[in-house]
């Protein structure tokens, strides 16, 4: 049994995300987004759930922060819901919203925690859906005034922005599978908010550079790990092709300037419509790239698999089943694309953003979770991430998903991928085994393989 050891000044964290934590979604003056509209439609989301109350967070932020000091966590992301800030999402700006985050900078700093905030975890405001949404090229400078309200007020506190949280997730089961919000299912618009949430965060990025912030920004991409099926051509080509859709499509634009030719040959006529400069906006230099992993899986050739023509199988390394949401379980699949990432795009500086899972937590009579599962899950993916640093991949933090229980969009509040178990009906706090565990991982800054 060796002792794994991580970096100096390594970031330990967790990862939330405003809808899926924050609650209050009416008050003090915050704007609905597509979020709050989508969950409000019948038949939308598993069981009827909402993020109505959620975690309740907006009214406990400084028991949560209490918490996160206790279990030792150096930093913590949390994403700001851009509708608290700017309800209609362009003109008037909401005090009440900025101060709440406010608040909980000053509450992170004091108690020691580097705040790490993303601008876009999905809750665009409704007001500027009905403008047309992402798919409205006008969204990306609508962005971008609400970045620099954002960085005018916490720019001084914050030292790690992220612009959106998993572009690729927004864009397609927003705007081409309508399972997310806004439920929209039509490629054409699914490919047009890809490029214009890059064109966003290419904005986003000038205006922080031009209000002179002193610390990083980067953007946090969603990424599997694909394997064709076989050996077959038409396996290769249809891994190739996910590939592409999934991860290329935005990592080659943002570090290389251009978009993926052989998909968009495929895609035709659902290709966006790019004007002159916009790839040079989109290429603007990063400080880090996030990497939120899950899952790896096999990819094969269907007939009729959608615009691609695949189909997706999970894959779990061996002794691994399945989580709750379904998803295999391959810590190998993170050290590969780290791999890639450093390999094809320029060995960027990484923070793992995101990664975690979802179990079937059984709470003891007082409500503690011994979720060892969770444990030995992590414990696999924190070395594949130490395999990855030992092979140059220049990873500098770790952010679990999820700090505590939430609400996990269209499946509702059923899947659980807290460190820290959520009771629906009390909204007590209690860390799982998992939390445990961590916060002697993190005292240590290393992991017993
Ligand atoms: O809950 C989500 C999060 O909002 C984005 N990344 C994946 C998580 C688990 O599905």
């Amino acid at each position: 049994m060796s002792l794994r050891k991580f970096p100096e000044n390594f970031l330990w964290g967790a990862a939330t995300a405003a809808y899926q934590i924050e609650g209050a979604w009416d008050e003090d003056g915050k704007g609905e987004s597509i979020w709050d509209r989508f969950t409000h439609r019948q038949h939308t989301i598993l069981n009827g759930d909402t993020g109505d109350v959620a975690c309740d967070h907006y009214h406990r932020m400084p028991e949560d922060v209490a918490l996160i000091k206790e279990l030792r966590l150096n930093s913590y992301r949390f994403s700001i819901s851009w509708p608290r800030i700017i309800p209609q999402g362009r003109g008037d700006v909401n005090e009440k919203g900025l101060d709440f985050y406010d608040r909980l900078a000053d509450k992170l700093l004091e108690a020691g925690i580097a705040p790490s905030a993303t601008l876009n975890h999905w809750d665009l405001p409704q007001a500027i859906q009905d403008a047309g949404g992402w798919p409205n090229r006008d969204s990306a400078d609508w962005f971008a005034e609400y970045a620099r309200v954002v960085f005018r007020r916490l720019g001084d506190r914050v030292a790690m922005w992220s612009t959106h949280n998993e572009p690729w997730v927004l864009a397609f089961l927003g705007y081409a599978y309508g399972i997310f919000a806004p439920g929209i299912a039509d490629y054409s618009q699914a490919y047009q908010t890809a490029h214009h949430l890059l064109l966003a965060h290419g904005k986003a990025v000038q205006a922080f550079r031009a209000e002179g912030g002193s610390g990083e920004i980067g953007i946090v991409l969603s990424f599997g790990h694909y394997l064709p099926a076989s050996d077959s051509s038409a396996d290769r080509a249809a891994a190739q092709r996910v590939y592409e859709n999934n991860s290329a499509l935005f990592l080659q634009p943002l570090f290389k300037g251009s978009y993926p030719e052989m998909l968009f040959d495929w895609i035709g006529s659902h290709a966006p419509k790019i004007q002159e400069g916009d790839m040079e906006i989109i290429r603007q230099p990063v400080n880090f790239l996030g990497v939120n992993y899950y899952t790896t899986e096999t990819i094969s050739f269907a007939q009729w698999g959608g615009l691609l023509k695949h189909v997706s199988q999970p894959v779990s390394a061996p002794g691994w089943g399945r989580t709750e949401m379904g998803w295999g379980v391959n810590p190998a699949g993170l050290l590969a694309v780290l791999l890639d990432i450093k390999e094809n795009f320029g060995s960027p500086k990484i923070y793992i953003t995101e990664n975690g899972c979802a179990l079937k937590d059984t709470p003891d009579a007082s409500g503690f979770v011994a979720d060892w599962g969770r444990v030995n899950y992590l414990r696999d993916h924190f070395m594949a991430a130490h395999d990855a640093i030992q092979q140059g991949v220049d990873v500098r933090g770790y952010y679990v998903w999820s700090l505590m229980d939430n609400f996990e969009w269209a499946h509702g509040c059923a899947p659980r991928f807290g460190l820290v178990r959520v009771d629906c009906e009390t909204q007590e706090r209690i860390p799982k085994q998992s939390a445990l565990w961590y916060s002697e991982v993190i005292a240590g800054n290393a992991v017993q393989e």
